[in-house]
């Protein structure tokens, strides 16, 4: 046979998945291991939404004030008399990550522009990535943004590479949500842990449930943010990130009476933790190993 000149390496992922059913909601929580070393961890929302009853049965009985500004619902009519309430999902993943050996650090990889000198070049800038090891824990809460963009490394500064990178896995941030109520707020006391999405935490065993043991009688004493602001020494040390996952949720008539799935993810990846892209070690398929489809356009 002659040699394909194409090849590829299929993808294969084993997903493994739990599903938690909280009050109203179910949370499917899965968590995906895939052959290029990345780890995905992916969240499904799905159930019942939180609804409140309404005198109104359409949005046209809805009081208006004098400037014709319609009454506050703070939530959407959805059905007669059925109003979803606006709220927000929060699950935080605890990551005991352990690269190459327990002792770790973490890196904020900040991408800056550089300007050229006047004359330098006929470029105005170029991008650089400028790599700060976080010393201690306040450095170490993180609040994203799209206008000052980092990578998040774990590296053990003790191992590298054959070409002298220090291993890493980094944490690659997707679609989140930061709350939006007053930080003195009980639930938000509570919910501290949603100040920030990512948090950096030396390993600590009475230190695991970021909204503290006893959430509901909790005055947020116990949470993540006040482990954190004691800003010990995380460097070159067994650390834990905290990766918050968020969703702001204005309901809609689609979400009625049951919600179709909405999912989010971040992923851990490997950087400079492999020589080369690990996908190379498998088996490669070729042309004659792929199904053939082919349109049936004869076919009466
Ligand atoms: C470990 O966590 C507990 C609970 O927050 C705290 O009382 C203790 O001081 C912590 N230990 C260290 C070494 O930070
Ligand atoms: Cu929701």
């Amino acid at each position: 046979m002659e040699t394909p000149l194409r090849e590829v390496r299929p993808k294969v992922t084993l997903v493994v998945r739990m599903v938690a059913s909280v009050g109203n909601y179910d949370y499917i929580i899965d968590y995906e291991f895939q052959t290029d070393g990345v780890m995905r961890a992916k969240v499904g929302l799905s159930g019942m939404l939180m609804v409140k009853g309404t005198t109104y049965e359409n949005k046209n009985q809805v009081k208006k004030d004098k400037e014709g500004n319609e009454e506050e619902l703070y939530g959407t009519i959805l059905s007669e008399n059925v109003i979803g309430v606006i709220h927000d999902h929060y699950v935080t993943f605890y990551l005991d990550l352990d690269v190459d050996g327990p002792d770790n650090s973490f890196v904020k990889v900040n991408l800056k522009r550089q300007e050229t000198a006047p004359g330098e070049s006929p470029r105005k800038s170029y991008m650089k990535a400028v790599r700060n090891i976080v010393k201690t824990e306040k450095d170490g809460q993180i609040k994203l943004s799209l206008y000052d963009p980092s990578e998040y490394h774990v590296i053990n500064p003790g191992k590298t590479t054959r070409v002298g990178n220090p291993t890493g896995y980094k944490v690659v941030p997707r679609a989140t949500a930061a709350s939006l109520l007053d930080h003195d707020d009980p639930p938000q006391k509570r919910g501290a842990f949603t100040n920030n999405q990512i948090w950096v935490t030396p390993y600590n065993k009475s230190e695991q449930w970021a909204s503290g043991l006893f959430t509901y009688q909790s005055h947020g004493d116990d949470t993540l943010a006040v482990w954190s602001d004691r800003d010990r020494d995380i460097e070159n040390k067994d650390i834990v990130v905290w990766y918050t996952l968020g969703f702001h949720h204005i309901p809609c008539q689609e979400d009625f009476p049951i919600m179709p799935t909405v999912s989010s993810s971040f992923d851990l990846k490997p950087v400079n933790f492999f020589e080369r892209n690990p996908i190379l070690k498998a088996a490669p398929n070729f042309e004659y190993d792929l199904p053939v489809c082919g349109a049936k356009s004869d076919s009466a």
